[in-house]
């Protein structure tokens, strides 16, 4: 029964992944949806998205996760990547300085492109390459603070905090849906059809991801 499998959840939340090219976007998808990481991963060329479904505070939540190339020329059309998106997760990579200083430009194509409720977490990826270290930790803190994003260091490699990055963007959704919810519900005028999830404007939602590179199997 299809019907009752699209149902399977509390909540459905786009998240887009947004940052320079080779800082380890897809990687990041891969490792969290699938628990893969692929050391030659070719760039991402126009849009491609994958889905886990796991528990916030309790309630069944989808996550459809949308990953686009870095590198301009292979981007898709950016109003509809950014459509409906309730997170961003923004990744630099911590032994290139030049990713991080475009942080400021990706945000800015946020503000242009994004709902202004967007939740975003600002992720320094490669924290296994320590050695290598271009961005000081604390240069990733102060800037986060500065914009009013949440931070964390990440590697897809280690598997390090790729978990604890979704999950806080999720629950941060969820806390300011929730509240809405329950504003509107005082307003008796919810939105909100228990039971049967609220769908955040997404487009297909068959939950398939086009695998390429060399992590296919
Ligand atoms: N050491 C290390 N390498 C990583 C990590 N994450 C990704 N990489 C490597 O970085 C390279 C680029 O990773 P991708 O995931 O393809 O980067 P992307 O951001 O999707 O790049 P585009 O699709 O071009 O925008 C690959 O060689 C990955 O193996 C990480 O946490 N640690
Ligand atoms: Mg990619």
């Amino acid at each position: 029964m299809a019907s009752r499998v699209d149902h399977e959840y509390d909540y459905l939340f786009k998240i887009v992944l947004i940052g320079d090219s080779g800082v380890g976007k897809s990687n990041i998808l891969s490792r969290f949806t699938r628990n893969e990481f692929c050391l030659e991963s070719k760039s991402t060329i126009g849009v491609e998205f994958a889905t886990r479904t796991l528990q916030i505070e309790g309630k069944t939540v989808k996550a459809q996760i949308w990953d686009t190339a870095g590198q301009e020329r292979y981007r898709a059309i950016t109003s509809a990547y950014y459509r409906g998106a309730v997170g961003a997760l923004l990744v630099y990579d911590i032994t290139k300085r030049q990713t991080f200083d475009n942080v400021q430009r990706w945000l800015r194509e946020l503000r242009d492109h994004a709902d202004s409720n967007i939740v975003i977490m600002m992720a320094g990826n490669k924290s296994d390459l320590n050695h290598l270290r271009a961005v000081a930790e604390e240069d990733g803190q102060t800037l986060a603070e500065k914009e009013g994003l949440s931070f964390l260091e990440t590697s897809a490699l280690e598997a390090h905090n790729i978990e604890k990055a979704f999950q806080t963007i999720l629950s941060e959704i969820y806390h300011i849906i929730s509240k809405k919810a329950l504003a509107a519900q005082e307003a008796a005028a919810s939105t909100v059809v228990p039971g049967q999830g609220t769908t955040i404007n997404v487009g297909d939602s068959s939950g398939n991801v086009k695998r390429g590179g060399c992590c296919s199997s």
